[in-house]
């Protein structure tokens, strides 16, 4: 019989019971209970839908909450569950949410999440997915500082994503590869499934909305272009794949070879996508893969965050596109 290993002992065995591992393997723990959750919520979407729709009540007169909203509300609670984590920054809310609870007093550990990214996916029955970072407190003592909760993708301890597709899927590094566990729904538990995932060194899938084009700057629109042809990209010619769901499409270029593009555009001067709980998981876990992720100056693991909420352009993928993209956005290589 193959073995059967679970996620938190697959944690365990990879650092060999130092106290930090023991610590971290709990917070995942917390994280893995949460992703089972919404799971099993998004799995019921279609039929919640039919029992009414958030801010309604449903037949058992329980209030329906929107999917984005529940999936917050489930990480956080069980993430304050947890002795270790001392703060958790989310999407959905404005403000770090720091645990004063007397159990937290020797809480060491920030959680940066996306709860339900993608979310206008669920709706259409598309893939949708949960991003998360955890940091370790850089101050000392119980006091919350913004350079504890504002540091720079190098510092993270550990990150991941869920995936809620076709099967639910939780992938996560601590630096030292990437591993995907896929959730047996039978009983209950991600069983690792991919182990040590590296990217393929071919890149032949391009992931970006092309409707923005009109807003494009001319390089960014030229690069593009090339990338339908066989000029300046190593390779055969890409082919266009968008989800629209960031995790479902970074997943698939994880395990296909690609790039993930989103510029900063006319509509976008910024950039859409988050730096500390889009950006900062997907470039851990990709640098840990073997590839690279870029804002089209530096890499994204360099950035010291400004703002919780701070949006950056992002380009993700197979180092060798990434880099042509800074190159053609102005950053020589
Ligand atoms: P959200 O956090 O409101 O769900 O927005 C993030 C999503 C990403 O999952 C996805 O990559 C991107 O927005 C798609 O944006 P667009 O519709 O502009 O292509
Ligand atoms: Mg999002």
């Amino acid at each position: 019989m193959s073995p059967i290993t679970n996620l938190t002992g697959h944690l365990l065995q990879a650092h060999i019971f130092t106290a930090r591992s023991l610590e971290l393997a709990e917070i995942l723990n917390q994280i893995v209970v949460a992703a089972k959750f919404v799971s099993h919520k998004t799995n019921r979407a279609g039929l919640t839908d039919i029992l009414g729709d958030a801010g309604k009540t449903n037949v058992q007169q329980e209030e329906v909450q929107k999917l984005d909203e529940y999936a917050h509300d489930v990480f956080v609670r069980l993430l304050k569950q947890s002795p270790y984590v001392k703060a958790v920054g989310s999407e959905e809310e404005p403000e770090m949410i720091v645990f004063n609870e007397v159990y937290h007093d020797q809480a060491q550990y920030i959680v940066h999440l996306d709860p339900l990214d993608g979310s206008s996916n669920i709706d259409v029955n598309v893939s949708v997915g949960t991003n998360f970072v955890i940091f370790h407190k850089q101050s000392l003592g119980q006091k919350l500082l913004k350079s504890d909760y504002l540091q720079p993708g190098k510092n993270a301890v550990c990150a991941g994503y869920v995936v809620y597709g076709s099967s639910t899927m939780l992938v996560y590094s601590t630096g030292k590869g990437v591993h995907g566990f896929t959730l047996d729904p039978n009983i209950g538990e991600f069983l690792l499934s991919h182990e040590n995932m590296t990217l393929p060194e071919k890149s032949e899938i391009y992931s970006l909305n092309e409707s923005y084009q009109p807003k494009w700057d001319k390089n960014f629109a030229d690069f593009v272009a090339k990338m339908k042809t066989n000029q300046d990209i190593s390779g055969k010619p890409k082919t266009a794949r968008y989800i629209g769901s960031l995790v479902a499409d970074f997943h698939r270029n994880l395990l296909k070879g690609g790039i993930f593009l989103y510029p900063a555009d006319k509509k976008h001067p910024n950039g859409k996508l988050r730096l500390l709980y889009e950006g900062i998981p997907l470039a851990f876990l990709i640098k840990a893969a073997g590839g690279y992720a870029s804002d089209g100056k530096r890499d994204v693991l360099k950035i010291v965050p400004a703002d919780l909420h701070q949006r950056i352009p992002f380009f993700v993928g197979n180092r060798p596109d990434v880099e042509l993209v800074e190159q053609l956005l102005g950053n020589k290589h």
